[in-house]
């Protein structure tokens, strides 16, 4: 049961806040419906997710742990001595402890990740763990530019870190432009170490997605509670319903919200009239090859350097660099 929310102060400061609101309100509008992915992480949000990643059916937290345990050393030799990591939607740090276990000559550790909060809880864990490194977290949405710390762009070379098939909730288009901006962050003789899930039969997919215990559910509607709170609107969570499949023509995981009845929700000051069976598309989750992924990043000057994956042959851990001349001729 949800009371009638009454408009409360939101965790975001007000510029973002109003993006909140400004996304939200027109991806309503848009038809079909939908909101971007992003929002599932306010602080409830995140922590479905750490959940989402401890049930049986989700394997690829799983296989991305177990390539990075098993091929740790190998990737830690693409951070020279001196460097810089950049990791891009950090999200929660048991990833990335296992490459700085791995390259004890690292000089910063450069968190960034769109929940505040969850950033500088992860960091303090990580300076009581590893006292010799800097750990310089930047609060940012990825999907914009953002500056590096200046310790990191001092660094002799900075190495992108984008684990977690994240790269999959862009749009091809979308991915392709986030590689071109991570080089322009990064700057000249970087790297880039991407994780990414792939194709594969859609049973697994499917049961993935739509975990017994219910939690992706749970995930998934989030959202409208989220929105509830902090766009004063007044959906009812339990007039909708999970939905996620596996579309093979486009190899991507689509999530929606599918509204059980016709009803009308009042978000920020908009009343928004869904028929019954109407859903809010909430999620892509965009499956790649191995060689689909290296054709997007060559395609925008990323040259490949380096590949695994785990027994399965599920998830891909993937390297990339890219060279000065790459940078100027891309300006
Ligand atoms: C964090 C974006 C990689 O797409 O698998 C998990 C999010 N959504 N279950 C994914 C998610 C539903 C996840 N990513």
């Amino acid at each position: 049961m949800v009371a009638l929310a009454r408009p409360r102060r939101s965790q975001l400061p007000s510029d973002e806040l109003s993006a909140f609101a400004n996304d939200v309100l027109e991806g309503l509008r848009f038809m079909p419906r939908r909101i971007p992915a992003k929002y599932f992480y306010d602080d409830a949000g995140s922590a479905l997710f750490e959940k989402i990643t401890e049930q049986p059916e989700y394997y690829p937290t799983r296989c991305e742990m177990e390539i990075l345990r098993e091929h740790a050393g190998e990737i830690a030799k693409l951070m020279p001595e001196g460097a810089a990591l950049v990791e891009f939607g950090s999200g929660s740090n048991k990833k990335v402890r296992i490459l700085l276990a791995a390259s004890p000559k690292l000089a910063a550790y450069v968190p960034v990740d769109i929940n505040g909060q969850m950033l500088e809880e992860e960091a303090a864990e990580l300076r009581a763990d590893f006292p010799q490194l800097k750990i310089l977290p930047v609060a940012a949405d990825i999907c914009y530019p953002f500056d590096l710390p200046r310790e990191a762009r001092e660094a002799p070379v900075r190495v992108g870190l984008f684990p977690g098939s994240t790269i999959g909730n862009f749009e091809p288009h979308e991915a392709a432009s986030f590689l071109r901006n991570a080089a322009k962050i990064l700057g000249p003789n970087s790297r880039l170490i991407i994780g990414v899930d792939l194709i594969k039969p859609a049973e697994v997919l499917n049961s993935a997605y739509n975990d017994a215990a219910g939690v992706t559910a749970e995930f998934n509607m989030n959202l409208l509670t989220r929105i509830n709170r902090e766009l004063g609107a007044n959906f009812r969570p339990e007039c909708f319903e999970h939905h996620a499949f596996y579309n093979r023509e486009r190899n991507r995981v689509e999530m929606h919200l599918a509204s059980l009845k016709r009803q009308k929700v009042k978000v920020a000051g908009e009343t928004v009239d869904f028929r019954a069976g109407e859903t809010i598309h909430t999620e892509n989750s965009y499956k790649y090859s191995i060689d689909s992924l290296r054709a997007l990043a060559r395609g925008v000057g990323w040259v490949p350097d380096g590949m695994w994956t785990d027994a399965q042959g599920y998830f891909s851990v993937q390297a990339f660099t890219f060279t000065e001349e790459r940078l100027r001729a891309a300006e």
